[in-house]
């Protein structure tokens, strides 16, 4: 048995772990677990007690929530090379951005697909602001290029590069000539193209 044990489902935020384990290269089991039922029921609750895939297990430790998974394993495997090294100024870009996409991009894409209407004097209290700010520091984000910490490619931009590809897919984010640039790169990756020929 794989030392990395993946529970995910095809349909679902999972394809993004996916892609990062397809980046990462080490062997995994992956388990699909059906929505409902096997969702919620106590042997996966035990693992995960939202209910919810994904949730990776290394080595006895739990790691749920997408963006932690990445962070995680990039980390526990310094040698691939898709975290930038403690004493890189990337490793700013890195937690930046990373946290960047978990945090106020998904809840931007939430708010379109919701529908909801926002107000001026909401956007305050609001993590992503308003649009206009959010894809001015998307924009930046991927600015220096080719990747969020520069020429080397990290699990940032598998999270926000996966925020990105099915934001504006999905329409929840505009189409942006950088953003359309930065997607063409992500889709060129063999990992990701493994991920996208199984959605
Ligand atoms: N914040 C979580 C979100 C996980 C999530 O909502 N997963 C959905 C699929 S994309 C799910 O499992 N839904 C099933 C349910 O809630 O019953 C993460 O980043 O991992």
């Amino acid at each position: 048995m794989a030392d990395l044990i993946f529970y995910t489902n095809p349909q679902s935020r999972g394809a993004i772990v996916h892609w990062m384990l397809e980046e990462l290269g080490e062997d995994y089991d992956m388990r699909v677990i059906e929505y409902g039922e096997q969702m919620k029921r106590a042997d996966y609750l035990a693992i995960n007690p939202m209910g919810k895939v994904p949730a990776l297990q290394h080595k006895g430790a739990v790691v749920t929530e997408v963006a932690a998974i990445c962070t995680y394993l990039a980390a526990a495997f310094p040698e691939k090379g898709l975290i930038p090294a403690a004493d890189d100024p990337a490793l700013a870009d890195f937690y930046r951005w990373l946290f960047f996409a978990a945090g106020p991009v998904e809840q931007a894409v939430t708010v379109k697909s919701m529908g909801w209407e926002v107000t001026q004097e909401q956007s305050r209290t609001l993590g992503f602001g308003n649009f206009d700010d959010l894809y001015k520091a998307l924009e930046l984000a991927i600015a220096k290029g080719p990747w969020v910490c520069g020429e080397q490619f990290t699990a940032a931009d598998v999270y926000l590069g996966s925020q990105i590809f099915w934001g504006v897919q999905f329409n929840m984010l505009e189409k942006r000539d950088a953003f359309v640039s930065y997607i063409d790169r992500i889709s060129a990756r063999p990992a990701a193209q493994k991920v996208i020929s199984l959605a």
